[in-house]
């Protein structure tokens, strides 16, 4: 039996594959795209880490998509705050929060994992570290975004939206031709969120978690609620229990809706692969879609969700 992380016998799985690596899964429709810029990666003999990384640039470099990188919607002061970390099947992370200018936050965070002693630098720090490494400063605030913050400060309501079918935010998992995984989560956040709000997508645990022994987990949705319940790490540990990534993910989407009154008025999504490259998905509300490449195809799924 494998040994896991943290040096348990894994329970209930055993290690024959049942599903041929590789596996890509990631949140939303357009994860397809990114899914693609991951496989081809992973063609070319990239790695797993390579692959999550590319695959994520590709929304970070969409300004279409303004809840992630380039063109994401800014912070309550009209600043645009991005989040993100990686993990990989060696147990490493990285990650970044409220960095500000930089379109790749998914690459910062890889060097803080690669090139410091550290997993985590924030704000100004993470910039500072940024720009040390080569990253070029750039304006992130597209004019759409600008516009849509603008219209958003006549009522300046602070009512967080998390809105059920426009989520943007991308968690990606990859399982390797050596069946190793590799998982990367970034996004700029809520929406005209406080200066200095941290979500769950760059906090290792909440957004994203990565276990070889096990499998790799990660989500869309209300950070606060993530963080509460450490819901990446969950439904890795859960699994390490012998649970399937589905059962994983229902279980805990069920621990937040038991845990919040008001489930009802927000959005959280899970996607979750196993070792045997097996694929779960969950959401609260109806409309959780996610991309996925599995036995040389690729597809958009629509997710089971609590609510019907
Ligand atoms: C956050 N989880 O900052 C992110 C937001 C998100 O799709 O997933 N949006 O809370």
């Amino acid at each position: 039996m494998a040994p896991t992380l943290a040096g348990l016998p894994l329970a209930g799985l055993d290690d024959k594959p049942t599903v041929q690596p590789p596996v890509i899964v990631s949140t939303w429709d357009f994860g397809k795209d990114a899914n693609e810029a991951a496989l081809r990666v992973l063609e070319t003999q990239g790695s797993a880490l390579d692959a999550v990384e590319s695959g994520v640039h590709v929304p970070e470099n969409d300004p279409a998509n303004q809840s992630v990188g380039y063109g994401g919607l800014p912070d309550r002061d009209g600043i645009v705050t991005l989040d993100a970390c990686i993990m990989d099947h060696r147990g490493r992370a990285g990650s970044v929060s409220g960095l500000e200018h930089i379109r790749h936050p998914i690459s910062v965070a890889r060097r803080v994992m690669e090139k410091t002693p550290h997993v985590m630098l924030v704000g100004d720090g993470a910039l500072q570290f940024a720009l040390s490494e080569g990253f070029q400063k750039e304006n992130l605030l597209t004019d759409k975004s600008k516009e849509a913050w603008e219209k958003w400060r006549v009522t300046s309501k602070y009512q967080p939206q998390i809105n059920i079918e426009n989520h943007d935010t991308i968690g990606m998992i990859v399982w390797d031709h050596k069946r190793q995984f590799a998982g990367a989560c970034t996004t700029s956040g809520l929406a005209y969120k406080m200066h200095g709000r941290v979500g769950d997508s760059p906090i290792i645990g909440a957004g994203l978690y990565v276990d070889q022994a096990v499998g790799a987990a990660t989500g869309t949705g209300l950070g606060e609620v993530v963080l509460r319940q450490c819901s990446a790490f969950l439904i890795v540990e859960l699994m390490h229990n012998g649970k399937s990534p589905q059962k994983a993910c229902e279980e805990a989407i069920r621990r937040i809706v038991l845990a919040n009154a008001n489930y009802r008025d927000f959005q959280v999504g899970f996607i979750a692969v196993n070792s045997k490259g097996q694929v779960g998905a969950y959401s609260i509300q109806p409309g959780f879609t996610y991309a996925l490449y599995q036995n040389g195809k690729h597809q958009i799924l629509p997710s089971k969700s609590y609510l019907v």
